[in-house]
């Protein structure tokens, strides 16, 4: 069992995430990495813009990322035994690109509530503050959530470009992982990340996110997979697990999957990002 020890979970409620929790070996890091590539160069548009989300529809080795009992039994520990997957996104930072994710909260846009619900993010290589790895405000998640301003900025590498502005870079903490590591972080921190200035590709899998049954979508459909205990609650239309890489019915199903995630993404918003 890989529960989080009490005061692993007194300190994820204190700062409002939690890492590194050791979830792959680097050798299976890779894998997942080779996985990423190998669908880059057979189907080159698959994994780009709106298609870098619900990518655990599309391939057994990214499948088992969100089902690994190591990463459930650290997010039971915060939610509780009901859990379900309702997303996964790649946020990738090539070296020669100028990509940044602004400071936002998690909870501002999603729809999830009531926000018995958490966010996993592992590395699939190593992040650090050179190649521009997350940076968490610890402690924000316990304010209300922010306002946000919709920039839809040339890099960013979130749907509007939400920023919560004038965020102190000294008070917030980088989040150092190795490659198969995972940090988990709450709906309301403010976290970000700068550029990539390494000479090597920054890739996270996020699961956006792990949700309590309880946890509903006020503003459209999700796509769920039941990863541990019941779903008593019944919310969310569930979908299948993939039965190999890019299977026509598990490709048909993400791309509906995708299409219900923009409208939520984009719910009330009169311009419309690129992912
Ligand atoms: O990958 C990043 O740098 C940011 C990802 C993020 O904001 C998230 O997973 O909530």
């Amino acid at each position: 069992m890989y529960n989080l020890s009490q005061d692993q979970v007194s300190q994820y409620n204190e700062d409002g995430f939690i890492a590194p929790i050791n979830v792959l070996s680097e050798n299976e890091a890779g894998e997942v990495r080779e996985e990423i590539e190998r669908i880059e160069k057979d189907w080159p548009d698959e994994l780009s813009g709106l298609g870098r989300n619900y990518v655990h529809l599309i391939s057994p080795v990214f499948d088992k990322i969100p089902h690994n009992s190591k990463i459930l039994d650290a997010v039971e520990s915060i939610i509780g035994k009901d859990i379900l997957v309702c997303g996964t996104t790649l946020f990738i930072k090539n070296p020669d690109k100028k990509g940044f994710v602004s400071f936002h909260q998690d909870a501002k846009y999603i729809g999830l509530e009531p926000y018995n619900w958490v966010t996993g993010w592992l590395a699939v290589t190593d992040a650090n503050e050179e190649n521009g790895c997350m940076r968490m405000w610890k402690g924000s998640h316990k304010e209300d959530l922010q306002f946000h301003n919709q920039k839809f900025n040339e890099n960013n590498l979130l749907t509007r470009g939400q920023t919560v502005e004038n965020v102190p870079i000294e008070k917030t903490s980088p989040v150092i992982l190795k490659a198969g590591q995972l940090s988990l972080h709450h709906p309301k921190i403010i976290h970000g990340s700068g550029l990539n200035r390494s000479k090597e590709r920054r890739i996270g899998f996020a699961i956006q996110s792990y949700i309590g049954c309880n946890v509903d979508q006020v503003l459209g459909k999700m796509y769920v997979q039941l990863a541990r205990g019941k779903d008593t609650f019944n919310y969310h239309q569930h979908v299948k697990r993939p039965s190999g890489l890019m299977n026509n019915i598990d490709v048909a199903s993400r791309k509906k999957a995708n299409e219900e995630l923009s409208k939520i993404f984009y719910s009330g918003s009169k311009k419309i990002g690129k992912f």
